[in-house]
């Protein structure tokens, strides 16, 4: 039969995403009920080619509902995701409430779909979406050559903070643009923009922001955190070295990393371009002879991590240092929780 899906945080920007990957991906959902907070609740949503009710996020929303794909903030999937799961349904969250949870497999369906059969909670979590661009191209690598170390900096684009992190961006860039004297004096693209910067710490219009998530101990950002300990859980390699440097730039969506990868057999980079031209997911752009580069312009609104400027170290025959970009909005969040989803109905049509 085809589950019930239920699509938690319907109203949001990745729910809106949500949606639109439902009427354009095989169709493998019975009724879809769209779910989101009491405010909402009453409106209709376009979702699969119809106009649907909006749910308010209740207990007895999940009532017949095999499968919900939860996009809220990480508070909100803590407290109802439970209880959800305590109805019989399976949740795929894409917060970062569970995702550390040894109990709770942490997936990329290209990467490590088995996992998703071991979920003794009910839910099964999607990863972050900066982990998940990289992971995209460094986990085929790693199969094929061994991962020993990650050396990693991100170029995270303002979606990755919401649609309040888009409408700080381009109020921004309406207050900056014209003016050719900014950027060449200190402090005076800070004056331009004025005090509301937004989900950020500092003006991210004409500027790079070293800085994503919340401070950890000893200065590393959560973002940071998270790109450590999702790439050790999904790869199954928990000594693995990561170390990451996370930063905003003025980009709506995509999130790029470049990466200074270590493996354990010697490579090179035609080998390498070989492994990733065959990986699932996966795009390969790398021709800087004739511009070809992958960038957030070209990967937004796509499905695949695209990968170019592959080049073995020059100082390491074991490590090899590329750039991958992918849309935070898709893989990275909506396409990624809506593939484990797929995964979950497999199982119904099984039965
Ligand atoms: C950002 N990657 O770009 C973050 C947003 O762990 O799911 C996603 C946070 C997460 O700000």
């Amino acid at each position: 039969r085809q589950p019930t899906l239920a699509v938690v945080g319907a109203t949001g920007a990745v729910g809106s995403v949500m949606r639109e990957l439902l009427g354009s991906r095989r169709n493998v959902w019975g009724d879809i009920r769209l779910v989101a907070s009491a405010r909402s609740a009453g409106r209709t949503l376009p979702c699969r080619g119809e106009e649907l009710p909006v749910h308010e996020l209740t207990a007895d929303v999940f009532d017949g509902v095999d499968v919900a794909m939860f996009d809220v903030p990480s508070d909100v999937a803590a407290e109802w995701a439970p209880v959800a799961a305590s109805r019989g349904t399976v949740v795929v969250d894409n917060s970062d409430a569970f995702r550390m949870d040894p109990d709770v497999p942490l997936v990329v369906t290209e990467v490590n779909p088995q996992a998703i059969r071991h979920r003794p909670r009910g839910i099964v979590a999607n990863a972050n979406c900066t982990t998940i661009a990289m992971i995209m191209a460094v986990a085929p690598l790693h199969r094929e050559y061994g991962l020993r170390e990650l050396v990693l900096a991100s170029y995270q684009s303002v979606s990755g903070a919401g649609q309040y992190g888009v409408d700080t961006l381009h109020d921004q860039l309406t207050k900056v643009a014209g003016d050719r004297s900014l950027g060449s004096r200190p402090g005076n693209v800070r004056q331009s923009v004025g005090d509301d910067l937004g989900p950020f710490p500092a003006p991210v219009a004409l500027n790079v922001v070293p800085w994503s998530g919340d401070l950890c101990d000893l200065g590393w950002s959560s973002e940071e955190m998270k790109m450590r300990d999702e790439t050790r859980k999904i790869l199954a390699l928990p000594d693995v070295k990561v170390s990451a440097t996370c930063v905003r730039v003025p980009v709506v969506t995509g999130h790029s990393v470049a990466v200074h990868a270590v493996f354990a057999a010697e490579l090179d980079a035609d080998g390498a371009r070989a492994v990733l031209k065959n990986a699932p997911g996966v795009i390969l752009v790398d021709d800087p002879a004739n511009g070809e580069f992958p960038m957030p312009i070209d990967a937004v609104g796509t499905d695949p991590s695209w990968v170019g400027r592959i080049r073995r170290s020059l100082d390491d025959p074991r490590a090899l240092d590329f750039f991958v970009t992918g849309d935070n909005m898709r893989k990275g969040a909506a396409l990624n929780t809506a593939q484990i989803a797929e995964l979950i109905a497999a199982e119904f049509a099984a039965r």
